[in-house]
């Protein structure tokens, strides 16, 4: 008998709030799987002709995700503030306990013309006890974190989420309910397989070239032994390969815009993976120091990202 999202999360999510808000977040994530496989149908792949705080182009279904995921968890009673990729600021209730939710609903959103994997990413901090939230209560350490996840829209539609010290994987079945598939996610170390945009190559500092060096030259370097490369540009679709079979992904910080300290943000993209990846057994680090350890000084606040078997992890110190 299948065990589906609602028993797992009436069953061992102590927290009601925690559990409140990761069942809308499940149904949401439902929904938007729903939106992405119908898109090119309903004619709602391509540019909104809009940008967003972090002047990007938004994509239809960014602006669509967002819209979705706002509504439904504005009307969930345990949420007390949230803030999206796609919003300059937080926007705060005022209900007062409950969750903080931080969120990018379309993470890759580059690839959704493609047809490539893309994702949604969310994490759940406490909010204050006894008055309603303020912006700034989102600006903690990532250790705060009640639970994180993400879904995947692929080939299969895929849940991820920790409430707890596990990392439990659920698959979206034919009738639109999660199933849970892999109950206990661990990172194995020893893989040989790493993730990086290399075309930024030239932008790097010198202990990153010299990782990626010694992996390029396989069996004949340092390393002893070849390695694989995969790039998706989708984080959500990079780290589940990593959280289902290793390997080190790395956004480093380059000098195409020396002051900005990376490309993902820490409260809604590294923050929640950084989780995930140490509870299933690997490492998160800003190139320095451990990514939960961090505090994001504002709410789109940038970062340095190297995560993934713990091995590989520990080799790439002092890069941030
Ligand atoms: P997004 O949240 O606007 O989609 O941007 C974040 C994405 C990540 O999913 C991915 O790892 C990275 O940007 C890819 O960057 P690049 O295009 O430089 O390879
Ligand atoms: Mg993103």
């Amino acid at each position: 008998m299948p065990i589906r999202l609602e028993a797992i999360l009436q069953d061992q999510v102590d927290h009601p709030a925690v559990r409140d808000v990761l069942a809308v977040l499940a149904d949401a994530c439902a929904e938007i799987s729903r939106l992405v496989r119908s898109a090119a149908v309903a004619g709602q792949l391509g540019a909104a002709g809009v940008v967003n705080v972090q002047q990007e182009d938004q994509k239809a279904l960014d602006v669509l995700t967002d819209e979705l995921l706002t509504a439904r968890l504005m009307e969930c009673s345990a949420v007390a503030a949230l803030a999206s990729e796609e919003q300059a600021d937080a926007v705060c209730t005022d209900r007062t306990g409950g969750c903080l939710v931080a969120f990018d609903p379309l993470d890759g959103s580059s690839n959704v013309d493609v047809n490539v994997s893309v994702g949604t990413i969310f994490s759940l901090r406490p909010a204050p006890d006894g008055r309603p939230a303020h912006p700034e209560d989102f600006l903690g350490d990532g250790r705060a974190q009640l639970a994180a996840g993400y879904a995947v829209y692929g080939p299969q539609s895929m849940l991820v989420m920790s409430f707890d010290a596990r990392v439990m994987a659920f698959s979206l079945d034919e009738d639109g309910a999660w199933v849970l598939t892999h109950p206990a996610l661990a990172v194995p170390v020893g893989t040989k397989e790493f993730a990086i945009n290399l075309s930024n190559r030239r932008h790097w500092r010198a202990p990153v070239i010299s990782y990626i060096e010694d992996c390029l030259a396989g069996r004949d370097g340092p390393r002893g032994k070849d390695f694989n490369m995969r790039w998706v540009g989708s984080m959500v679709a990079d780290v589940h390969r990593i959280l289902m079979r290793g390997g080190v992904f790395l956004y480093p910080w380059d000098a195409r815009e020396p002051d900005r300290p990376g490309k993902l943000r820490m409260l809604y993209e590294a923050h929640p993976m950084a989780l995930l990846v140490e509870r299933a057994g690997g490492r998160a680090t800003d190139g320095v120091r451990p990514l939960l350890e961090r505090v994001p000084p504002s709410l789109h606040a940038r970062t340095a990202v190297v995560l993934g078997s713990a091995d590989e992890v520990e080799r790439v110190r002092d890069v941030g």
